[in-house]
């Protein structure tokens, strides 16, 4: 199962946002989401290289984090994600051999304004 979340800003914070966007009549990423996701949410792969997400919008790598936990919480990922310097709406993070199991991948996605969303999706390595 899917699960997203926006966490983040206080009432005044959005109102001041708010107040920004209603200014620029234009095209604010405001929340970004995954599109696509590698491996795909539910799927059953063999040990995949890397976990990439492509999402809605341009992420702020400072912020932005992709982690791969195993069914028993342990965290899997070694290196830290990479947000793609020609493409920032595409993050990635390198895995090591996963043995045969139940994994959950972990998003944190911050766009170029603040707005910070997350959410988590399993997948399993047969
Ligand atoms: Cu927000």
């Amino acid at each position: 199962m899917k699960v997203i979340q926006h966490t983040g800003l206080g009432v005044a914070q959005k109102l001041f946002v708010f107040a920004v966007a209603a200014f620029m009549a234009g095209s604010a990423f405001a929340h970004v989401f995954p599109k696509t996701e590698e491996p795909a949410a539910s799927a059953v792969v063999t040990s995949p290289a890397q976990v990439r997400i492509a999402f809605t919008g341009p992420l702020e790598p400072a912020f932005s984090s992709l982690t791969v936990t195993n069914a028993e919480g342990t965290q899997m990922t070694a290196v830290k994600a990479k947000v793609d310097p020609a493409n920032t709406s595409v993050m990635s993070v390198g895995l090591p051999v996963l043995p045969a199991g139940h994994y959950i991948v972990h998003w944190v996605a911050v766009a170029p304004d603040g707005h910070r969303t997350q959410g988590q999706y399993p997948f399993d390595v047969k």
